[in-house]
């Protein structure tokens, strides 16, 4: 990816004005995630106002991308500072004009929107809270209101807060404005990293030329990519609230724990309803365990004639501040679930479960990753189609609102973190790891009471032959156990079994391969062998549970080749095929999931190996489905059919869409 000269000076100096800002606030934020950040939910106490829609926009383009802190654009509206553009929100900047210098741009942008605040949120001083949240935006965010800095934070994929009130409670009736600047470069230590290599050969290269080089295999999109919302709590409000299940044939344990900030005196209560609204158990206090009697469980999609149940936790917190009495509810959704992992199979709610899923990509044309609600539930509908009971989120955290939909259609989800593309060495640093920590304690935060998250994915094929990333993921996965006990970690890897230093600490071994595409290209009869052997190996070394990660080949749609040749139909399906004879014979032993690469067609940075983007979907970019998608649809339903536990769930009449409506109910 190329981009303007950042500055007229040495490229020494050049590359500190654009990167160090990242890199010094990185080092800052090594510090343990604090707080909750409870998905925003309406409530009788809580009110919420989305800021989604058209927001002022400026690249800077100056030398060293400086001259938005040097001339602080955030102190008066980005148009009195220069010129400004629309740009939607949520969505990337990337493909939304026609200009490739913004397409490819690195380094900080400008958003803003000025907002009206409701009278009534302001009317009774400090009593109410206004917050303002970003569900993610890509990369290095810091956030001005009314030209007061009110957060800064590092990562895209998961959201970030910052109490406003005393900022807006100070000018009630004029608009409150937001100011965004937000940098996409990425150093040795971000995650994903990346580096920016500077091209100082002044016959080959104009003055002043660099690239950002990443190691990971997808368009690096930037922009506001989720919701904008302001929500309201009262000043004493609740501001976590974390579930643990058990269960047995006839009774569940909800465990419970809230923190509630702003006072010390206050009351909780809680009651636990089921679908009909009807309460099955009531608790108080800030932790303790609800009973179930005859529990409704959550299942998986195509596990049970009702996958997904979800029961209502509503938690109401009463108290007194400054003598005023003040009341937060929150209704959180619950799924009754277990997990176990044994050495050679997935258990939930003690019957093994067979991951035949996707690995997908937030990616679309023109939005890029910004967060869009036709695709998303377009996409839950193919996922059905197609039979998949799974995804891995590859490779960074999913939008809250796929991750609701997952926990609604009863789809299980492996959610991986942005550790994707660490391959240097200086990514195995402390630097890297402490950030990597931060970054696995803010996504646990924001999921853990997700039934369908059932495994956490650390990193996605990482140097793990390096010597130090032994230490890396020892130190990473036990930090994530103690975060969450409840749930399996994995890592998912590339490397061969006998070098890996990651793998001895993983419960799950996930692993990619290419056979007959990145090695042995066009040669389909050496699947069987080789991926024999892979899973005979993994399995000889560690007797742990397989799951083949990823496999995959391209393919253009329309193009067609019998004999089958690389990138014809024919030949993903072919491929497809060859892999799946293997899986049918690992799945009766320790073989516990398939996971093709990938759901759809996605953009990527431009390059020899790739036709505008990675098409190894097995649908296009655009949602059509190739012939692949056929084979594994096919497949899918069979797998399910014969796994399942309750007869009649499927209907396996092909393409109407009234029986995927029947399906889904
Ligand atoms: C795998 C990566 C994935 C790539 C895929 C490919 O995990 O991100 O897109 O290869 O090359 O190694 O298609």
């Amino acid at each position: 990816m190329a981009a303007a000269a950042p500055c007229g000076v040495a490229g020494q100096c050049r590359l500190q004005l654009l990167v160090l800002v990242v890199a010094a606030a990185a080092g800052r934020a090594a510090a343990a995630v604090r707080g909750g950040m409870l998905y925003p939910r309406e409530s009788p106490s809580r009110e919420l106002k989305e800021l989604g829609g058209i927001w002022s926009f400026r690249a800077d383009f100056s030398p060293g991308r400086d001259a938005g802190f040097e001339q602080r654009w955030y102190r008066q509206p980005l148009r009195q500072t220069g010129p400004v553009i629309d740009m939607p929100v949520p969505a990337s900047f990337n493909d939304i004009t026609q200009d490739p210098h913004l397409e490819n741009y690195i380094g900080w942008v400008w958003y803003e929107k000025e907002v009206l605040i409701p009278q009534r949120w302001l009317q009774d001083d400090l009593s109410t809270r206004v917050v303002l949240r970003f569900g993610s935006a890509h990369y290095y965010s810091i956030v001005w209101v009314n030209g007061v800095q009110v957060v800064e934070h590092e990562g895209g994929h998961l959201p970030f807060e910052a109490d406003i009130s005393r900022i807006v409670q100070r000018s009630p009736g004029v608009l409150c404005r937001i100011t965004v600047a937000l940098n996409n470069t990425l150093t040795p230590h971000t995650l994903p990293p990346g580096s920016i290599q500077y091209m100082n050969d002044r016959t080959r290269y104009p003055k002043n030329y660099f690239v950002q080089n990443t190691r990971f295999d997808f368009f690096n999109y930037a922009g506001i990519h989720r919701p904008v919302v302001l929500y309201t709590t009262p000043s004493v409000y609740i501001d976590d609230i974390t579930v643990t299940t058990t269960s047995s044939e006839s009774v569940a344990m909800v465990r419970y724990q809230i923190s509630v900030v702003g006072s010390e005196l206050y009351s909780l209560s809680l009651s636990l309803r089921d679908q009909e609204g009807k309460v099955v158990a009531t608790g108080d206090g800030p932790s303790g365990e609800l009973k179930v009697p005859n529990p409704n469980l959550w299942w998986p999609y195509l596990m049970h004639e009702n996958p997904g149940y979800r029961y209502f936790l509503e938690v109401k917190m009463q108290a007194q501040a400054s003598g005023v009495p003040q009341e937060d509810i929150y209704t959180l959704p619950v799924g009754i679930r277990t997990v176990h992992v044994t050495s050679t199979q997935f258990l939930i709610n003690g019957k093994p479960f067979y991951f035949h899923g996707v690995n997908k990509h937030e990616d679309a044309d023109i939005r890029g990753k910004g967060l869009d609600w036709a695709l998303i539930v377009k996409d839950f509908n193919l996922l059905r189609w197609l039979g998949a009971n799974s995804f891995r989120t590859s490779h960074y955290p999913y939008a809250e609102e796929i991750m609701d939909l997952c926990d609604t259609y009863g789809i299980v989800v492996i959610d991986e973190c942005p550790g994707v593309g660490i391959k240097m060495p200086e990514s195995f640093g402390n630097k890297s790891l402490q950030h990597h920590l931060v970054v696995m304690e803010e996504l646990i935060r924001r999921d853990k009471n997700r039934p369908s998250v059932v495994m956490w994915s650390v990193a996605n094929e990482p140097a793990s032959e390096l010597p130090p990333a032994a230490y890396y993921f020892k130190t990473l996965i036990a930090h994530t156990k103690a975060l969450d006990p409840s749930r399996p970690v994995t890592f998912v890897s590339d490397t061969n079994y006998a070098v890996d230093h990651g793998a001895p600490y993983v419960d799950v071994i996930c692993v990619n391969s290419y056979f007959s595409w990145y090695h042995d290209p066009g040669h389909l009869e050496v699947i069987p062998l080789q991926l024999t052997a892979q899973f005979e190996n993994w399995y000889k070394t560690y007797q742990k549970p397989i799951i083949q990660s990823e496999y995959g080949a391209d393919s253009i749609p329309g193009l067609h080749s019998d004999p089958p040749a690389m990138f014809s139909e024919e030949y993903q399906k072919a491929m497809l095929k060859e892999y799946h004879s293997v899986f049918d014979k690992k799945r009766k032993e320790y073989v516990i999931g398939e996971l093709i690469w990938n759901f759809a067609d996605f953009m990527t940075d431009q390059g020899t190996t790739r036709v505008l983007g990675n098409k190894k979907g097995i649908f296009t970019r655009q949602r059509q489905p190739k012939s692949a998608a056929f084979v594994l649809r096919e497949r899918y339903w069979k797998i399910a059919n014969e796994s399942s536990c309750v007869p009649p769930i499927i209907n396996h009449s092909a393409h109407s869409t009234s029986s995927m409506g029947l399906l889904t109910t």
